[in-house]
């Protein structure tokens, strides 16, 4: 054989093989692949299907039917068009249900809601039903993952509705492609070709998130490009929304708040000015003429850097009512989020959000939505719930959380970050007493909010797989499950992914649900034990970098937010120190600011202790830090183990690539262990405990790596 074909066939075989290692495109929708125990007792199903016909959302429903049963029942489908007795499976809205399904509909309809669904068996069938066609959509996907995830059908009834209004993915996609704090490829709007190119990216991007419930995506990044707002490109999200509609998903768009001077020519962008009011109606006409159902505008405004009302002296209200009330007549809202913190205020990162917002509860219009991060500072592994989700009751507030794991190693580390928003979900605020829990809070009920929202900045990009790490999927499918009801358990969607994605064998399930749901607390414990937070290098947040201390504003220096010094470590929030805790209620600011009733896990994060204070276990702070790294160390070498016995019920293309992320997670929880505590020993003089291996490399070694070139990185940071 000549060199050259050797080489051509060599060449061929590999990108063969890489193509096949990088499955996960069918994400949890993949029908054939997977294996329901009874399939032989369902291929009844296939047998007579009534679909009502009608709007494009119900053709969309059809679509999955015949996906989804033949794919898992790897049978023709026969569709009737006509509702019959003996129609294996029906799928009709409650007002055109007929003859004997219309008494199969046992419910009150009421209960279904805009959204909601009811399926239930009955002799030799079963009944799809709902008040509207979106409701169908979503009962369709249901039923198909309740047949997938191996349920038996017989005498089974389940009804359903979203508990949250707006479940929304914020991409923070930029106009060239590139996704801040996005670490699987490339957007997935491409804009060159859009309007005229659909790429079938699109349809299945849809597909997926209505599978799971979502109903709004932000496609652009909230550090705005004013240029999305310009006929060019409104032409092509009009385009995206056509495809997404079909799906039952509304389009919305960051608004950049200096837009009317950058587009619009105007002089200048104040609020109260009655040009530029007049500016933001018109474009809003505008841009609802493209899209008639738009959803809205979300806005992050003196933030970062970023334009905003107080440009002007003029308020988050000003801004946020000014934008409201251009959608307003359309039916849109605004998001209006408060992740904001000065750079003049020196008293504490975590208290300005409550100080800039609290005054203004009551005051901003109907259709605008103040949309927090869970945490008061950024998206750490581990924060406190935010202290805003106890103190607005007027004001209907959006959790946000984030998918794209900033802080949580990329698309390289397996964390399943449904644990993380759990625990934010399901801690108490304590606003109107005991069971004030966050949950409530955003799923309106605690305050009767009229409107309710969550909003999960996405993982997603151009990777085959969609996330880049395959366990990524479960956090984007975990977060829409949690948007349609915040009470669901982290446990109950571990267990629905895997079944849906690898399959529904027992001892498989056995070893990956405990895996997943202790991957968030090993990732916690080799980087950030103890309520130790924003230690990470700078810009990118890839690695350890607690040394550092040089950057433009005190509040982007990890030394802030750690405070080590010789005589201990932690940030002092109870009231010898910045009281942040002032802004929790009474319950909460006494848990938490109480050693004795502190749980560990925040410890640091609100107290500042000397390296000998004693934790509960007995052990000194010192040894119970570096004792924590190295469970986290261990928690991943245990993780690998799980793997390496879950490869018998595996194909060895999805084991090799989950290896190999593995891998590179222990090397780098070891390196955040060693890092951190070689930077942390210059201050407590301490030796390392028994258990913990002595670091290979210096201290020296960790401050000298430098990654110019992480992915994700904010392109106006240096
Ligand atoms: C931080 C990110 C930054 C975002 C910012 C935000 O580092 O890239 O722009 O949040 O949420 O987590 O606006």
């Amino acid at each position: 054989m000549s060199k050259k074909i050797f080489f051509t066939l060599f060449f061929l075989f590999s990108l063969a093989n890489v193509l096949h290692a990088q499955q996960g495109y069918t994400l949890w929708m993949d029908y054939a692949g997977s294996n329901p125990q009874s399939r032989k007792n369902l291929k009844f199903l296939a047998k007579s299907i009534y679909m009502e016909a009608g709007s494009d959302i119900l053709k969309s429903a059809q679509n999955e039917i015949e996906i989804g049963l033949s794919g898992l029942l790897n049978e023709k489908l026969n569709f009737s068009d006509t509702m019959e007795n003996d129609n294996s499976l029906v799928v009709s809205k409650v007002s055109s249900l007929k003859g004997s399904w219309s008494q199969s509909m046992d419910v009150s309809s009421e209960k279904l809601g805009n959204e909601g669904f009811y399926i239930r068996s009955r002799d030799g069938g079963i009944l799809v039903t709902a008040n509207t066609d979106i409701g169908l959509l979503y009962g369709v996907f249901r039923l198909l993952q309740f047949i997938q995830a191996g349920h038996h059908l017989e005498d089974f009834s389940l009804l359903d509705a979203p508990s949250v209004d707006l479940r929304m993915l914020n991409h923070w996609d930029n106009l060239d492609r590139t996704i801040e704090r996005g670490y699987a490829g490339f957007s997935l709007w491409n804009w060159q070709k859009l309007p005229e190119y659909i790429d079938q990216r699109y349809i299945d991007y849809a597909r997926a998130n209505a599978s799971i419930g979502i109903n709004g995506t932000v496609l652009t990044n909230v550090n705005a490009n004013a240029l999305v707002l310009t006929p060019m490109y409104l032409e092509k999200v009009a385009a995206l929304a056509d495809v997404f509609r079909k799906y039952g998903i509304k389009v919305y768009l960051t608004a950049r708040f200096s837009a009317p001077m950058e587009i619009g020519g105007l002089e200048t962008a104040d609020p109260l000015n009655t040009e530029v009011r007049n500016w933001w109606a018109q474009k809003t006409n505008e841009i609802y003429k493209w899209i008639p159902d738009f959803g809205g505008f979300l806005v992050k405004a003196n933030s970062e850097g970023q334009p905003g009302p107080q440009n002007y002296g003029r308020t988050h209200v000003d801004g946020a009512n000014m934008l409201a009330e251009a959608v307003q007549p359309h039916g849109g809202v605004v998001i209006w989020r408060a992740f904001v913190y000065s750079e003049d205020d020196e008293t504490d990162r975590a208290k300005q959000a409550y100080a800039e917002f609290v005054p203004y509860d009551g005051q901003f219009m109907e259709n605008v939505l103040v949309q927090v991060k869970n945490g008061p500072i950024d998206f750490q592994s581990r924060e406190p719930f935010h202290p805003l989700f106890g103190a607005m009751s007027k004001t209907p507030l959006m959790m946000e959380f984030q998918i794209t794991q900033e802080y949580l190693g990329f698309s390289s580390h397996l964390v399943f970050l449904p644990k993380l928003f759990e625990e934010v979900l399901q801690s108490d605020t304590y606003v109107k007493g005991k069971g004030s829990t966050v949950a409530k809070v955003i799923d309106g009920s605690q305050h009767n909010k009229r409107i309710s929202g969550m909003a999960g900045v996405s993982n997603i990009g151009t990777d085959l797989n969609w996330t880049g790490h395959p366990f990524a999927q479960a956090n984007w499918f975990g977060f829409g499950r949690l948007a349609w009801n915040p009470e669901t358990k982290a446990n109950d969607i571990a267990e629905d992914w895997i079944k849906l994605t690898y399959t529904n064998n027992k001892e498989l399930i056995a070893l990956l649900k405990p895996m997943m749901i202790n991957s968030r607390e090993a990732v916690v414990n080799y980087m950030n034990p103890l309520g130790l937070h924003h230690l990470f290098d700078t810009g990118h947040h890839y690695g350890p970098g607690p040394w550092v201390d040089n950057l433009g504003r005190p509040d982007w220096n990890p030394t802030y937010y750690h405070k080590a010094d010789e005589n201990g470590i932690g940030f002092d929030r109870t009231k010898s120190g910045s009281n942040a805790l002032e802004q929790y209620s009474d319950e909460v600011s006494y848990t938490f600011g109480n050693l004795k009733t502190c749980p560990e896990t925040y410890l640091l994060w609100f107290h500042h202790l000397p390296w000998d204070y004693t934790l509960n276990n007995g052990n000194s702070l010192w040894d119970g830090l570096a004792l924590r790294y190295q469970e986290g160390v261990d928690q991943v070498s245990e993780m690998i183990e799980t793997w390496e016995k879950a490869r018998n019920f595996i194909n060895n293309d999805q084991y090799h690539e989950v290896k190999m992320l593995l891998d590179i997670q222990l090397k780098e929880a070891k390196w955040w262990r060693d890092a951190s505590l070689l930077y942390f020993q210059t201050f407590s003089g301490m030796e390392l405990p028994e258990g913990v291996p002595k670091p290979t490399k210096s201290l020296e070694y960790y401050k000298s790596l430098k990654f110019p070139f992480a992915p994700g990185i904010r392109p106006q940071w240096d």
